[in-house]
C-alpha cells in the first residue's frame, strides 16, 4: 500500500487508494501496524457501502454497539450536523476525550467514514500522549508510572474552559472505573499517557485538589502545539485513530443549511485485538 505522512503536525500517515474491501490479511497487518506507530491513519477510499466498511470495521475488532439495534447497521453511530440529529451530537464530542476511557474494555481504534463534508471547519483535532509520555522528564515518568485514574463518565475535572461539556443524559452509565495512567500499547508495547482529560475525575489514592493539579499540569503538556495535529474531512476518507494512545475532539459546527456545510460521518468504535494480531498479545489485552 501506499503510505505517505498525512496530517499538519509531526504524527499521522495517509493511505491512497487502499483496497478496503479486498486487503489481505497481511496488508491489513501492514496498515494496523501503520496506525499504531503514527496513531491516525487517513485512508482516502474511492467509496464504500456500509456492508464493506463494518466488514472491514470487523476484521479490526468488536464494534460497539452504542445504538438501537433496529437500524440496519447497528455499528455505525451517525456523527453529524443535520437538523435531525443536531440536537443529539450538537458539541457532545468537542471536548479532548479518549473513546469509551469511562468503560472497561477500553475503545481500541476509532474511525469515521466521511459521507458529507463541510468545505471549512469540521476539523477532528488529536493529540499524541505517546509522543507526550516520551517528552516528560525521567523524575516525572517514575512517579505517574504505577498510578490509577478514577473514570466516570461526565465532565472531568480538568475539561478546559473553552471546551464545550458533554450533555449529561439521564440513561448514562455512571459506574467509576479505574485505568493506569501511563499504560503499554497492546500490540506495541510502547509507554503512553492514557485518558488524562474526558472522564478522568481523579486519582486513586489521592486529594481532589492534588490530582486536579497533576492531571491539569500533564495536560498543559501534552496538549502543547508539537502534540497535536488536525484532520479535515474528505469525503471518502476513512479517519482511523488509536484510542491507547490519542485524544482528540471535534470541531463545534452548527446545524447543516445545505450540502456546502453539511458534516455526515458513520462512526464505528472498536474493542479488543484484531485477529491478525491475536499471536502477538499478552495478558494485558486491549
Ligand atoms: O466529530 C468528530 O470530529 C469526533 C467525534 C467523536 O469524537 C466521537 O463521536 O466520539
Ligand atoms: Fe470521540
Amino acid at each position: 500500500m501506499n503510505y505517505t505522512r498525512a496530517l499538519s503536525g509531526n504524527f499521522g500517515v495517509e493511505v491512497a487508494d487502499p483496497d478496503v474491501a479486498t486487503m489481505s490479511d497481511d496488508e491489513l497487518r501492514e496498515l494496523l501496524f501503520a496506525l499504531y506507530t503514527n496513531r491516525i491513519a487517513v485512508l482516502r477510499t474511492g467509496g464504500l457501502t456500509e456492508v464493506e466498511y463494518v466488514d472491514f470495521a470487523r476484521r479490526i475488532g468488536d464494534p460497539l454497539l452504542l445504538i438501537p439495534d433496529k437500524v440496519a447497521y447497528p455499528e455505525i453511530i451517525p456523527v453529524d450536523n443535520l437538523r435531525e440529529n443536531i440536537k443529539k451530537t450538537k458539541h457532545s464530542a468537542a471536548h479532548w476525550h479518549t473513546d469509551q476511557s469511562f468503560t472497561s474494555p477500553l475503545a481500541s481504534v476509532t474511525m469515521l467514514y466521511s459521507i458529507a463534508a463541510p468545505s471549512s471547519g469540521g476539523q477532528t483535532h488529536f493529540c499524541d500522549m505517546a509522543g507526550a509520555y516520551d517528552a516528560l522528564s525521567e523524575s516525572i515518568r517514575s512517579e505517574i508510572d504505577e498510578m490509577e485514574v478514577v473514570h466516570r463518565r461526565g465532565v472531568s475535572i480538568v475539561a478546559r474552559q473553552e471546551e464545550h461539556a458533554p450533555p449529561i443524559l439521564k440513561d448514562w452509565d455512571y459506574r467509576t472505573v479505574h485505568h493506569p495512567l501511563v499504560r503499554r500499547h497492546p500490540i506495541t508495547k510502547r509507554k503512553t499517557l492514557y485518558g488524562i482529560s474526558g472522564s478522568s475525575q481523579g486519582i486513586r489514592g489521592m486529594s481532589d485538589a492534588a490530582a486536579k493539579r497533576l492531571l491539569e499540569s500533564l495536560c498543559d503538556h501534552a496538549l502543547a502545539p508539537r502534540f497535536l495535529n488536525s484532520h479535515h474531512h474528505r469525503v471518502g476518507d476513512i479517519l482511523m485513530w488509536d484510542n491507547p494512545t490519542t485524544m482528540h475532539k471535534a470541531s463545534p459546527i452548527g446545524q447543516a443549511t445545505g450540502p456546502d456545510d453539511a458534516r455526515v460521518l458513520w462512526r464505528i468504535s472498536l474493542t479488543g485485538i484484531p485477529s491478525v494480531f491475536l499471536e502477538c498479545i499478552d495478558e494485558e489485552g486491549a
